[in-house]
């Protein structure tokens, strides 16, 4: 029989995991607070929400988008607070890796050691001594440890569920929010209920972690505080008034952490986007990178209602254009290319080979709506124009001037984003002239828009007049590779 003492690694494991939780906590908070409303299903329509996180009601006789809907939570909440999407994601996705290796890393040592005996029960009669142990507390009393055991039955079985289903359970509805994931297997979101199921079940375990938490604490309270805290120190309950010297000065370090996480990203987000977002994005282009976007939803699945996000150009050259039904626009496709050209909608129309796909589309803010889109493969115009060797990367110039259009927007100028080649062969990457079987309303990009179906929505600029092929991007915009990457600290790849 193990003994189920506190080994070394447990303990350590024990503080790290206080670190890691209560960075994805906050962290996690910011990018609720980017989209506070919960829904069901796929579709985010206005209304349907079942709980929201703000007070903000929404005009309806003008046009907004969803960044009009973003709320500004407190630093004592979210990580970093204030409206900061990018620097929350930053955070949260840093701190999921560090997460599940340590996590990998304690299942190993659990079953390695033994020490597993201590969350899994022996036998069934687990839950009537859990009954009967709510009982007991319910009478403000302690009730007995399972014989030869560190815990009573119901902080086993608890332990048990935290570890082997709530966890996973977040890693799990996390995935599913991811953009790629979504793309490659639409079935997994299906498992979930939906996109916005599996976003609300990810808020539902958040708040089973406070939860838990709270639980937690209070059981530490009633159980003797220095005696377990002595345990989670030293691994013995003896040096009480060391190890409460010990346990402050970790969570002061802890506390620590998070001020200066969430200094950095208020004071120099731009650094924390470059250096998180190393880590990040090397670890999305190994794990998702790969996964290439194969949906067909139902024509039953359409949104009835496809959420917007961004403002229409407000230029009279747009509007004129707009009323003419875009036929003197023109997009102009250069660059390191052998045959640059200048393309009208006709000529885009008449390049034949006319692909629709009926696909979930996932904002960065946590909304999605399912839409079809019609138009030009992207594959076809790179084999028209031919990219020379160089090229490493595609841009896509928009007619929107944010400053203008956008004025409430953080950031002025073109709004462009840049796609690695990498995407620009996959199936699903089109350029679209068309909506739900109509010609794209002026709202979701007129005359032309990308859709890139493993990535974030605002990688698929609406609005498109220019295409060049780029050998690198740094010196486009301020060189993080898009308008948003530059003006909000969103991250360049953006599979999740
Ligand atoms: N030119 C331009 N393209 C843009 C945006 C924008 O603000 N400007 N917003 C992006 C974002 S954040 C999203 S979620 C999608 C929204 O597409 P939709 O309005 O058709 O739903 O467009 C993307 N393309
Ligand atoms: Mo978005």
């Amino acid at each position: 029989m193990v003994v189920l003492d506190y080994p070394a690694w447990l303990r350590i494991e024990h503080w790290v995991n206080v670190l890691f939780l209560t960075l994805l906590i906050r962290s996690g908070i910011e990018i609720v607070a980017t989209h506070p409303k919960l829904y069901r299903g796929n579709d985010s329509r206005p209304g349907t929400e079942w709980a929201r996180f703000t007070r903000k009601t929404m005009p309806t006789d003008k046009l907004y988008d969803t960044l009009d809907e973003e709320e500004s939570y407190s630093s004592l909440v979210s990580l970093p607070g204030h409206k900061n999407l990018g620097m929350g994601r930053h955070w949260h996705f840093v701190t999921v890796i560090g997460w599940i290796l340590t996590g990998i890393a304690y299942y190993i040592l659990l079953f390695a050691t033994g020490q597993w005996h201590r969350y899994l029960p022996y036998s069934w009669s687990i839950f009537p001594e859990t009954w009967n142990d709510i009982l007991t507390y319910l009478s403000f009393k302690l009730p007995p440890l399972l014989p030869g055991e560190p815990l009573d039955a119901i902080q086993k079985l608890t332990y048990a569920g935290v570890i082997f289903l709530l966890a996973p359970f977040q890693i799990l509805t996390g995935a599913a929010q991811s953009p790629a994931v979504e793309a490659r297997f639409p079935w997994y979101v299906r498992l979930w209920g939906g996109r916005q199921s599996a976003r609300s079940l990810h808020f539902l375990g958040l708040l089973a972690f406070l939860g838990f938490i709270a639980v937690h604490l209070t059981m530490v309270g009633l159980w003797g505080w220095p005696q377990l805290n002595a345990l989670m120190i030293f691994g013995q309950a003896r040096h009480l008034g060391w190890a409460l010297a010990a346990s402050l000065a970790i969570v002061a370090a802890i506390v620590v952490v998070h001020i200066a996480a969430t200094v950095w990203s208020l004071k120099s987000p731009r650094s924390v986007q470059r250096a998180l977002g190393f880590v990040i994005n090397h670890g999305r282009l190994v794990a998702l990178r790969p996964m290439v976007s194969r949906q067909r939803y139902p024509q039953s699945a359409l949104s009835p209602e496809h959420r917007v996000n961004g403002k229409p150009p407000d230029s009279d050259d747009y509007k004129v254009m707009a009323v003419h039904h875009f036929v003197d626009w023109t997009l102009h496709v250069g660059g390191l290319v052998e045959y640059p050209m200048t393309l009208t909608l006709a000529d885009l129309r008449a390049l034949g080979d006319k692909q629709t796909q009926r696909v979930l589309h996932n904002c960065v803010q946590g909304w999605s709506s399912v839409g079809e889109w019609g138009g030009v493969p992207f594959r076809n115009l790179v084999e028209l124009v031919k990219p020379l060797p160089q090229a490493r990367h595609i841009c896509f110039l928009t007619m929107q001037d944010t400053g203008r259009d956008e004025p409430s927007a953080e950031g002025a100028g073109q709004f462009y984003e840049v796609l690695d080649m990498s995407l620009a062969r996959h199936p699903q990457c089109l350029l679209a002239y068309e909506m739900n079987g109509a010609p794209l309303p002026i709202e979701h990009g007129a005359p032309l828009r990308l859709r890139i179906e493993n990535q974030v929505g605002f990688k698929m600029a609406k609005w498109i007049s220019q295409i060049e092929f780029i050998s690198d991007y740094h010196a486009i915009g301020q060189g993080m590779g898009g308008w948003r990457e530059d003006n909000v600290y969103y991250d360049k790849d953006v599979e999740v």
